[in-house]
């Protein structure tokens, strides 16, 4: 990933030389210092909604923009890679903690909410990402489903108390609405792993919302149908768990997470009413959802983005920002990354070629269009 010298460190006119390459209709740098950003952040704009932000705590070093605006203009943080089953149990054994813990740490420092994120996931497209290690691949059925449930207890109980929100299961899908054969799955050979999974975070610490969470499942499709189905077996299962003092049963899912990475080219963009349409068959079901992972991936020539693109981008995240706030049952949005400094869209160019600037702020911390259009549809 191309990074640069970090703008932050620098002072004056050397900010605009070093940093210099402004997006077509980014604010102009008529700002105070290099981090601010003008008029009321995100956070204080949906009331009763958090807005936030994915964080990692490697891009803060050596860059005060990142950790400042992060803590100041969002109103949580969540692991971009913290709780992942390769950062928490890298090693047989090993458990480590400090990347999720200084995310934790951090969010309590700013007074924001602390979401922990995608603890079950194997991505079959992105295998050489070895999110599940090859230790954890190799056990027979049986002891992966116990090393399954044993990770999730004490990934969530650590956490209970300081995360309000984890995604439990992330993308446990395939386009057509198939579960996805992946090393958890082959434990049990059906949905059981999910369930389990889910009831197993429960227990380990009841009052978390507790969500699912796909990607490209914003509309009405296969693969939204069966997110469906699935989210209604969760929510009609219940537990006994003691809160208070007092035993009760609940249900093992309380929302669903869609991961929303959105695409700013032109004619890309899903009808704003089937996703209304389908958040409904979702909130009907008593759930609460919630954008997960926001971004918007913008035709880029090399690495930069035209003003009609940029415009675009400002209205498919105003979209996103009003289906939220029209949605009662809506908990907020989080950004997937807040700028192009570090953006998992130009980290992976293959991936993604010919796309990138995705998100609200570019690489030197100035505003793009969206930021603006964001924070009015927040309103
Ligand atoms: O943004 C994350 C990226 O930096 C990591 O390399 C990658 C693998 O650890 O995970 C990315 O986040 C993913 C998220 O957890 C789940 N949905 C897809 C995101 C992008 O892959």
């Amino acid at each position: 990933m191309k990074r640069g010298r970090p703008c932050a460190i620098l002072v004056g006119a050397a900010i605009a030389a070093a940093c210099g390459t402004v997006e077509p209709g980014a604010s102009p740098s008529n700002r105070a210092g290099p981090c601010d950003l003008a008029g009321p952040p995100p956070r204080d704009l949906a009331e009763g909604r958090t807005i936030g932000t994915a964080y990692r705590s490697v891009f803060a070093d050596g860059d005060r923009c990142y950790a400042e605006i992060a803590g100041r203009d969002f109103g949580s943080l969540t692991t971009e890679i913290g709780t992942m089953t390769n950062t928490v149990a890298p090693t047989p054994g090993r458990f480590d903690f400090r990347e999720a813990d200084a995310v934790a740490d951090a969010a309590r420092r700013n007074h924001q909410d602390f979401q922990i994120h995608s603890l079950i996931w194997d991505p079959l497209d992105q295998q050489v990402w070895g999110i599940v290690p090859e230790y954890v691949r190799a056990l027979p059925d049986a002891q992966r489903h116990r090393f399954m449930t044993d990770l999730v207890t004490k990934v969530v109980s650590r956490y209970a108390g300081r995360a309000s929100t984890v995604t439990v299961v992330n993308e446990p899908f395939d386009q057509r609405g198939g579960l996805q054969h992946n090393a958890w799955w082959r434990s049990t050979s059906s949905d059981e792993y999910i369930v389990e999974a889910f009831r197993a975070a429960r227990l380990a610490a009841p009052t978390m919302k507790l969500l699912l969470n796909e990607h490209s499942s914003e509309t009405i499709s296969d693969k939204s149908n069966a997110l469906l189905a699935l989210s209604k077996k969760l929510r009609d299962t219940t537990v006994e768990v003691n809160v208070d003092g007092k035993t009760e049963r609940r249900p093992l899912l309380d929302g669903v997470g869609f991961q929303a990475h959105m695409l700013g080219g032109p004619d890309q963009q899903p009808r704003t009413e089937d996703m209304r349409a389908n958040l409904k068959r979702f909130t009907d079901l008593g759930l609460d959802v919630r954008f997960t992972e926001l971004d918007v991936r913008i035709p880029t020539k090399d690495g930069r983005a035209g003003a009609e693109d940029l415009q675009r981008q400002a209205r498919v995240y105003a979209t996103m920002a009003g289906l939220c706030r029209e949605t009662a049952r809506c908990t907020g949005i989080t950004f997937w990354g807040f700028t192009d400094r570090h953006s998992w869209i130009t980290d992976y160019p293959a991936t993604f070629s010919g796309y990138g600037s995705a998100n609200l702020l570019d690489a030197d911390y100035r505003a793009k269009p969206a930021w603006d259009s964001l924070r009015s549809a927040l309103r």
